[in-house]
């Protein structure tokens, strides 16, 4: 059986996803895509090799010839193509975040459990990389103890001018606070903003670098860096402090040159490279589980408390203070 994926939002990882659910992932391929701007819709289609492009997101979600919906609009759109998903029956793998509000993410939540089944996956695709499984693996094996302290650090190599205070917490350190909850097994219980010097590459209107310091249930110490505007090469980083060892990632290297005596090693340019493994692995996942009607991925309540934390987290950036989380129930559905 072959999964049919319609694809909403044809930009950067849009077009990398669907290139690799026609081409790379076994079990599915790419029948619609869709994108308000037609002409790179149009482009991607014919790359493809002939996906058939509709006028919006829902005449694809509602059309016979899509099985499975991946969203990677914007995140403003996510909400209304999930919750558009769910109404019509179908499987959604929804890119981070869920929504960027926890009002959209709650309604997301409310639909599911009505329906009584899980259909919604997020794309916090850090679970699926090779090195933090690894750095998981240590935890859980009990190798370095009870864990302390996690140190993550996330360096981008150039931000758009569109690119907001909000958007560090909702576009990229929600990955930090994905792997902290995932990682650790406990939920997220204060979140404290503490802004760095900021890099003569800084936009005037952003705060760059940020730094935010996290505490989790049983007071492990999660702290995040982003850097926007880092300008030297993608890097993310992860150490795990435990009471009896450390765990941390490698850099993946992708090449080592040695000229004229000296060793250089090459480093990814950006996320597509740096995780391209685990794009694949995630959506494999997905794709497989749908193959033996099963739903494999980060659940809707993954992507609502990642959201909630950064909501606070953006009431921190402007009071200054640490600030309380508080979740809603959690539903039997994601129990
Ligand atoms: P992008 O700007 O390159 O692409 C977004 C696309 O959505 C654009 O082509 C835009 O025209 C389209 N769009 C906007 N409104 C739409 C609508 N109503 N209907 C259909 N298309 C619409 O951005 P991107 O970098 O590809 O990011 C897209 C999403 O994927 C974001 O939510 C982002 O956070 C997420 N993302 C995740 C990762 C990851 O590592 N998991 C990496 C990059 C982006
Ligand atoms: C982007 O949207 C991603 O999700 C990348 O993984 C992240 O590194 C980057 O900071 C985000 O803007």
């Amino acid at each position: 059986m072959t999964i049919r994926v319609g694809v909403i939002g044809t930009g950067v990882i849009g077009t990398d996803h669907a290139a690799k659910l026609q081409h790379q992932i076994s079990g599915s391929t790419v029948s619609a895509v869709t994108d308000i701007d037609r002409a790179r819709a149009s482009q991607v289609a014919a790359d493809l090799g002939g996906a058939r492009v509709f006028g919006d997101g829902h005449e694809l979600i509602a059309s016979d010839e899509v099985d499975a919906v991946l969203i990677t609009s914007i995140g403003e759109t996510h909400a209304e193509f999930t919750l558009a998903s769910l109404a019509a029956g179908k499987p959604v793998m929804c890119e981070k975040p869920l929504a960027p509000t926890t009002p959209e993410c709650e309604q997301i939540l409310d639909a599911e459990v009505a329906l009584g089944r899980r259909l919604v996956i997020v794309g916090f695709m850090r679970r699926y990389d090779a090195g933090y499984r690894q750095v998981k693996a240590s935890l859980d094996s009990g190798a370095v103890g009870d864990a302390l302290i996690l140190h993550n650090v996330h360096r981008d190599t150039g931000a758009p001018e569109s690119f907001t205070d909000p958007m560090v917490l909702t576009d990229s350190m929600i990955h930090e606070i994905d792997v902290t909850r995932w990682l650790l097994g406990e939920e997220i219980v204060s979140v404290q903003i503490i802004p760095p010097k900021r890099t003569r590459h800084a936009f005037a209107h952003l705060q760059d670098p940020q730094f935010a310091a996290f505490h989790t249930e049983s007071g492990i110490l999660s702290t995040a860096e982003f850097l926007a505007n880092g300008t030297y090469g993608y890097d993310v980083r992860c150490e795990l402090v435990g009471s009896d060892g450390t765990a941390s990632l490698l850099n993946p290297t992708l090449a080592n040159e040695v000229t004229g005596g000296v060793a250089r090693t090459v480093v990814p340019a950006d996320w597509r490279a740096r995780f391209s493994g685990a794009y694949a692995a995630e959506l494999q996942a997905w794709i497989g589980g749908l193959e033996r009607g099963e739903i494999v991925g980060p659940s809707a309540w993954e992507g609502y408390a990642a959201t909630r934390v950064t909501e606070l987290g953006i009431e921190a950036i402007r009071s200054g203070q640490r600030v309380v989380i508080d979740y809603v129930d959690k539903p039997a559905l994601y129990r």
